[in-house]
């Protein structure tokens, strides 16, 4: 049976805020503090367990080489004499947002039966666009079964950013889904991270419907106000499509094919005038997983921000109390990773398959969590701050955190990738 499985990306032992994001204002608001990765991976741990205990199917990537020093080697230069911005990008921690790892057709969708994987190129900025070779070769590991068919990137410059901006629709995960890929327009003060051309090329390229597949423009508004990728304003589940009002340039247009080509679809619009762009923004409302409980019961797991946003907490009251299609809700804390203009959302790769065919060094259970948990406490550093970049006892912690934790899981192959 097909199931929701969720790929947490474990927080990497580099993380830190380095402001390398530019129209994530999130993470350039906050460049220079001081960072807590060993916190930062508990956090994450604690939402993995969370997500457990509601009954869903959990898996793990894991974190990159960092310093990425082959990306270095490539650029002529090493760790130690690349000037400050390279080094920065080559330790920055980003492959923990999994949504941004791969654009994923479960089987249903697909013609050729299979369930189809891109590897994201990142090609726009360039901390990001040196992740893809690693991501490849973790998911050539996890997904080898027959079920899957695993893509390398789409070539640059096309620019593709992964499931964060690809919402799928299906009457329930097993049925025939409709996938929406959403695309930036270039022009505006900050980057359009995800090309059409890269979106379509993913839906020749995993062998998609044309009829069921819908190419929808993000609203300028939404990128101007920070929201980078399409999973800032808008995440779909099921039936389910929740979004802001100013998510897409043409709502309607959009609302209209999806209503045609899925008839039972729901769609959950947040007004502007409820809940402003910005504090949907800063709150995290839509960076959200929404969920299928094995009750059957649609819940959204937001971050704490929205809760402490009262606009966006009162907006959330009322729906469920108004019987809307979101039954209950769910609070975690992934306050070090938001900093960095992740929330929920990004921190997860779904993917809908049957558990049995995914290599089981990437699921996890509560008690594999456990040892990951003793690990971090242990290997991963508390603070990283700006100038710790240059201290070659905190390189050496960092490389030596991810070699304890490849070994741990039996993935001592990804070493060097
Ligand atoms: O690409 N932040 C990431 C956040 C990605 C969030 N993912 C989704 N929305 N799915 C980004 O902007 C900041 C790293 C730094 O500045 O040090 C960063 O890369």
């Amino acid at each position: 049976m097909l199931r929701e499985i969720n790929f947490d990306g474990i927080i990497g032992p580099s993380h830190n805020f380095a402001g390398l994001s530019p129209g994530n204002l999130a993470a350039t608001r906050n460049q220079g503090l001081v960072s807590r990765p060993r916190a930062a991976a508990l956090q994450g741990l604690a939402k993995m367990r969370a997500n457990l205990s509601l009954g869903l199917a959990q898996g793990i990537l894991l974190p990159h080489a960092r310093p990425n020093r082959r990306w270095l080697r490539s650029l002529g230069t090493s760790y130690q004499l690349a000037p400050p911005h390279l080094r920065a990008q080559a330790f920055s921690a980003s492959a923990m947002w999994a949504a941004n790892a791969a654009t994923v057709s479960p089987s249903p969708d697909a013609a050729d039966g299979r369930c189809h994987l891109t590897t994201a190129n990142l090609a726009t900025l360039p901390h990001r666009s040196h992740e893809w070779p690693e991501t490849l070769a973790q998911l050539r590991l996890a997904f080898a079964h027959d079920a899957f068919r695993v893509h390398g990137p789409v070539p640059p410059p096309f620019g593709d950013e992964g499931a964060a901006n690809h919402m799928r629709l299906a009457a329930h995960h097993d049925a025939p889904g409709i996938e929406v890929f959403v695309f930036g327009v270039a022009g505006g003060a900050f980057p359009a991270r995800q090309h059409r051309d890269a979106s379509e090329a993913i839906a020749r390229l995993h062998g998609l419907d044309p009829a069921r597949t819908f190419f929808a423009q993000q609203s300028p508004e939404a990128i101007a106000a920070g929201a980078f990728h399409n999973d800032v304003v808008a995440v779909a589940n099921g039936r389910v499509l929740f979004a802001h009002e100013q998510a897409f340039a043409d709502p309607n247009a959009l609302y209209a094919d999806l209503r045609d080509a899925l008839p039972e679809v729901e769609i959950v619009e947040v007004p502007a005038s409820r809940v402003s762009l910005e504090d949907a923004i800063a709150s995290y409302l839509f960076n959200a997983q929404l969920v299928t409980l094995p009750t059957g019961e649609t819940t959204l797991i937001v971050p704490q921000e929205a809760r402490e946003t009262p606009s966006v907490w009162r907006w959330l009251e009322e729906h469920v109390a108004g019987n809307g299609p979101i039954r209950r809700l769910e609070v975690i804390d992934v306050r070090e990773s938001m900093s960095n203009g992740g929330g929920p959302a990004c921190l997860r790769l779904r993917v809908v398959a049957d558990p049995a065919t995914i290599d089981p060094r990437f699921m996890v259970d509560a008690e594999k969590l456990n040892a990951i948990g003793a690990l971090i406490e242990r290997h991963w550093p508390e603070a990283i701050a700006a100038e710790d970049l240059q201290a070659p006892a905190l390189i050496d912690q960092v490389e030596g955190a991810r070699a304890a934790l490849l070994e741990m899981v039996g993935c001592v192959e990804l070493i060097n990738s």
